[in-house]
Parts: structure tokens; C-alpha cells; sequence
């Protein structure tokens, strides 16, 4: 079900602070940045690895991996619940599959938690659902279907 991992989602106080870091420290590039207000955070996508068979080029796209900082719009929002709880640090795993509705459809035939009932919006034009941590081992999940090229 799972093609490979598509982002590492990393919460942070301050976005423009982290990119910096994040790409001063292992020269990354920023793919995108987005306010999406339905998930409650303002966020960039660094590119780590093109996907090897798509040759995207520096822009990535649906093949590539990505470091996702997540700087929360609000408190109350699930990002920034985390942070009061646990601080800066790793928020959710984000793992690439081919069709998220199907996937969704067989992780809820295994008794997992569906947060997501159906796919929202994601970064980079991807639909998106999370999976319960409680039900993963403590590990926020997501299932992310890429916008295909040229749509
Ligand atoms: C909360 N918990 C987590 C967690 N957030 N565990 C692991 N990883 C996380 N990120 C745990 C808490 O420690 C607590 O555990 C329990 O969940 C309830 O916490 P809560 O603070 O009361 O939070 P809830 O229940 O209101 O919500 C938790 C839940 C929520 C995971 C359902 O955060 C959610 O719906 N997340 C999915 C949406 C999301 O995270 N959006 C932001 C990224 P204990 O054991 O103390 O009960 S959006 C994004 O990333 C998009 C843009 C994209 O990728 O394209």
C-alpha cells in the first residue's frame, strides 16, 4: 500500500527561522510554501530527493521526498496542542500511496483509527488523510496521495 515516504512533518515556532536552518544546515531547497487554514498551520516543503524514476528537476514533485516544517496558526490548532504538550520536534510521518481513498478503505478494514474519513487538502496539490497515533505506535500518520504531473 505504502510507495515510499513522502515527508517528515516537523513542528517549529517559527517558520521562517526553521527553513532557515533547515536549509543553511543541508542545503535544501524550499518547493513550496502554504498557509493551509482547514489544518491550522503555515507551512514549506523542502525538497530532500527528487523521485528517482520522474527527473522533476529542483522543483520536485509527485516522486519526491520533503522535510515539511509546520508552524502553527493558532493554539488550539493541532499543531500548535502538540507544541504546548510536547514542544518542537517530529509531528507526523507522511508516507506516499497510489489512490488514498483505497488505502484509507483497507487501514479502516484493519481496525486503525481513521481521522480522516475522506481525503482533505494536502501540500504540493496532494489529497491527504491521518490515521490515529494512538493505533501506530505514538506515530501521527498520514496517507498522501501526490497530485498527478500535469494536473
Ligand atoms: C496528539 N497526539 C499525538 C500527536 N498529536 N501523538 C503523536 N503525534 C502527534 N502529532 C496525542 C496526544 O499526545 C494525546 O495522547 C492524544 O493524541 C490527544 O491529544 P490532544 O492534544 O487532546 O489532541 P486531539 O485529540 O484533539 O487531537 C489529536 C489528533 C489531531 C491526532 C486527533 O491532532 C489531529 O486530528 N491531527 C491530524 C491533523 C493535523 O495534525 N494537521 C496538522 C498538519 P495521550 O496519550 O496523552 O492521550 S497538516 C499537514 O501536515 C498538511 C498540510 C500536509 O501534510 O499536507
Amino acid at each position: 500500500m505504502l510507495t515510499r515516504i513522502d515527508h517528515v512533518g516537523i513542528a517549529c515556532r517559527d517558520l521562517t527561522e526553521a527553513v532557515a536552518r533547515y536549509c543553511s544546515v543541508f542545503g535544501l531547497t524550499v518547493a513550496s510554501r502554504e498557509v493551509n487554514e482547514e489544518q491550522g498551520v503555515r507551512e514549506a516543503m523542502l525538497l530532500v530527493a527528487t523521485g528517482a524514476d520522474e527527473a522533476l528537476g529542483a522543483g520536485g514533485g509527485p516522486g519526491g521526498s520533503y522535510i515539511q516544517l509546520l508552524e502553527p496558526l493558532s493554539p488550539d490548532s493541532p499543531v500548535g496542542k502538540f507544541m504546548a504538550r510536547r514542544g518542537e520536534g517530529i509531528h507526523h510521518i507522511g508516507y506516499a500511496v497510489t489512490d488514498v481513498r483505497s488505502a484509507l478503505a483497507e487501514v479502516a478494514g484493519s481496525g486503525v483509527r481513521l481521522i480522516d474519513e475522506r481525503p482533505r487538502h494536502g501540500s504540493l496539490g496532494a489529497s491527504i488523510a491521518f490515521l490515529h497515533p494512538a493505533d501506530l505506535g505514538g506515530v501521527l500518520t498520514e496517507l498522501v496521495e501526490p497530485r498527478r504531473a500535469g494536473s
